[in-house]
């Protein structure tokens, strides 16, 4: 069992020539998690600026802005290895084979999510600040008061983070000047960032100088997806030579080959309409839910138990009245061969009561899946993505 930080010892060992190495005034820097672009429903797995210079006694805010893709911002010497051992691999190993030494290290910082069924890590959904070994995959984290960070705790974990929430990094007087990483337990080495405690006496940017790089390189992101933007909500791929086989296409979520850290959370288009006894075919691209009638237990996949602590919600990913993705179906892993599109379920529906295609985890280039519905009633029937906030569509019948 990993033994707990209490602040106040760590402050207090630190305290001798605390005072040399911290500026006259701390200051507090805000680095954004994931982003809300007003023009488009999209989800960004980047931080905002990803590296913030500060100085020990200083304080960073991180604000979560996505529209619910899951993030987290996970701090501590285990994540440190982690990055600095995914830097050495070649890319080759980064993208497809790491060694086995790596995968081994990797899970030292556990993934938000399991592989399959079962509930969010509890130990990566929660606040979690462990001085030393490793986080149970297990069971909860022991809850203590968040400690200022010292650079030195094995494990520092704000936990699963949802739109407008806010983790709040104090630094302790004697954090050592260097640079500090943290990762998204959920997307990894993929999104990543640096706290850098420079020397005192050294100057750093502002804290509004340092944000608005992170918007710069926001701004840029967004204006790559824009095209793809536009394409989606006229139900076409990004890639305009990519043909989508069949009628009553709507393509859910898209991205842009140009953008790797951003995916478009929209339904494409948005409405369609169909006679009765006709079929809509949605293709994946990204992990969404085609989900209709859901109550505001079944509308998002977190959720909170009573006693405050953070779950992942069954009922907003399992299928239900839907057979659901078939299982085996897997093109993860594969990244190479042409793109192809394969209706994966086909389904008839009345339009009455919950209907949830569930969490579809094997789309993606090069196989993107297919779920079809047959409509025998007529209606107008909204629909909703419960990974991504205000994902929704309407399809008309009759
Ligand atoms: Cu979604």
């Amino acid at each position: 069992m990993a033994v707990l930080v209490c602040a106040g010892l760590l402050a207090a060992g630190g305290a001798s020539g605390a005072n040399s190495r911290t500026r006259a005034v701390a200051q507090t820097f805000t680095v954004n998690i994931d982003a809300a672009n007003k023009s488009a429903n999209e989800s960004f797995l980047s931080y905002f600026p990803s590296t913030v210079r500060v100085h020990a006694g200083d304080t960073v805010i991180f604000n979560e802005l996505g529209d619910g893709e899951p993030h987290t911002v996970t701090l501590g010497t285990l994540t440190d290895k982690v990055v600095a051992a995914f830097d050495k691999l070649t890319p080759k190993q980064q993208q497809q084979a790491p060694p086995a030494s790596f995968v081994r290290l990797d899970a030292t910082v556990p993934s938000l999510l399991p592989r399959g069924p079962g509930d969010a890590i509890q130990s990566v959904a929660n606040p979690c600040f462990i001085d030393q070994g490793t986080p149970s995959t297990k069971g909860p984290c022991v809850k203590v008061a968040q400690p200022d960070f010292t650079g030195q705790q094995a494990y520092y974990n704000s936990g699963w983070l949802v739109s407008k929430d806010k983790f709040t990094v104090h630094l302790s007087s004697a954090t050592a000047p260097g640079t500090y990483r943290y990762m998204c337990a959920l997307h990894r080495e993929g999104m990543t960032g640096k706290i850098v405690v420079a020397p005192s006496g050294t100057d750093v940017p502002s804290p509004s100088t340092q944000f608005a790089v992170g918007q710069h390189t926001l701004a840029a992101s967004e204006a790559k997806l824009a095209p793809a933007v536009r394409a989606e909500r006229q139900g076409k791929p990004p890639i305009a030579s990519l043909k989508v086989p069949g009628q009553n296409v709507v393509l859910a979520g898209s991205g842009s080959p140009a953008v790797n850290e951003a995916s478009i959370d929209e339904f494409g288009p948005k409405l369609i309409k169909l006679p009765v006894g006709g079929s809509v075919t949605w293709y994946l691209l990204g992990g969404h839910t085609i989900t209709f009638n859901a109550n505001k237990t079944e509308n998002d996949i977190r959720s909170t138990a009573p006693d405050g602590s953070v779950h992942l919600n069954a009922k907003a990913i399992s299928r239900a009245n839907s057979p659901g993705e078939p299982p085996g179906t897997s093109s993860n892993g594969q990244s190479t061969g042409p793109i192809t599109f394969k209706v994966v379920t086909a389904t008839r529906w009345n339009g009455r009561g919950f209907h949830n295609s569930g969490l579809f985890l094997n789309s993606g280039p090069p196989r993107i899946e297919g779920y079809k519905i047959t409509f025998t009633r007529a209606g107008t029937y909204k629909y909703i993505c419960t990974v991504h906030d205000n994902m929704k569509g309407t399809v008309v019948v009759g």
